[in-house]
């Protein structure tokens, strides 16, 4: 069975382990597509008073997490990474990816995602307070990504972020494997809507075709609502979609009404 590794390098492991061990993700775990391993670097500040932070040399706003402490606990997970794969056949993929959190990284997106479910270990790094000191950044980080044009107080919440898109996407984890393909994105488009019962509801009812039990007429009216939802929605995503031509006609007719 393949099995995808989580570790994250948090102050904040509570909120890692919690998130992850709900819904999709915890049922995930539970049967072991999936692992989640929130390491606290606190837990390895090395003195009593378990300062992780101090402030920053040329002075400025806000604290830095020191170099050190992040050091150690990446060591320690290298060391929990090894010691499993002793004696094993394939002895895992190294190096291992360490993803350091930050809005200065490549944008996340479905694609990326792809990338990084072929992995079985990958190492993350939350940062917070202002930043971390760059020498231990330089020394272990090996991707920078972002999950966006906005600011978070911290990597927890894109750490997260990424473990959900990627989770989906390793064998097992879906009840059925084509739902992660059909599901909006794969393939550019965006997911036609969807119905269940009631067959009338306040007025609105279920089309007509989906009531049909014609597979060839259904598989025809997905895709075209599929074409009509991005064009509306997303138009973006059509630059890079495999229409056919009456699929391109048809989305060009819905953006030359809306301009
Ligand atoms: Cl990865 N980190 C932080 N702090 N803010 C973000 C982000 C990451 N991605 C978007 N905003």
């Amino acid at each position: 069975m393949i099995k995808m590794n989580f570790h994250v390098m948090t102050l904040f492991p509570g909120l890692i382990d919690n998130a992850m061990g709900e819904s999709i993700t915890g049922r995930a775990i539970k049967a072991g597509h999936i692992s989640v391993n929130a390491v606290n670097i606190r837990d390895f500040a090395g003195n009593r008073s378990g300062s992780v932070d101090d402030y920053p040399y040329g002075g400025g706003a806000g604290m830095v997490m020191k170099a050190e402490p992040v050091y150690m606990c990446y060591k320690h997970i290298c060391g929990q990474i090894q010691e499993r794969n002793q004696g094993t056949a394939e002895g895992g993929k190294l190096p291992v990816r360490v993803v350091y959190l930050t809005p200065q990284g490549r944008t996340f997106c479905q694609k990326l995602a792809e990338e990084y479910a072929g992995e079985e270990d990958i190492i993350f790094l939350c940062g917070h307070y202002e930043g971390i000191d760059e020498r231990v950044i330089e020394e272990i980080v090996t991707d920078y990504v972002s999950i966006g044009d906005y600011v978070l107080t911290g990597g927890e919440l894109p750490a997260l972020v990424m473990m959900d898109a990627i989770s989906r996407l390793v064998p097992g984890v879906l009840n059925n494997c084509i739902s992660a393909q059909t599901e909006s994105f794969s393939g550019s488009l965006l997911e036609y809507p969807q119905y269940t019962r009631p067959e009338h509801w306040r007025d609105r009812s279920v089309p007509p075709v989906l009531l049909s039990g014609n597979h060839r007429k259904l598989a025809e009216w997905y895709r075209e609502q599929s074409v009509i939802r991005t064009a509306l929605m997303r138009p973006d995503l059509l630059e890079n979609a495999e229409l056919t031509q009456e699929e391109r006609k048809l989305a060009d007719s819905i953006n030359n009404k809306k301009n």
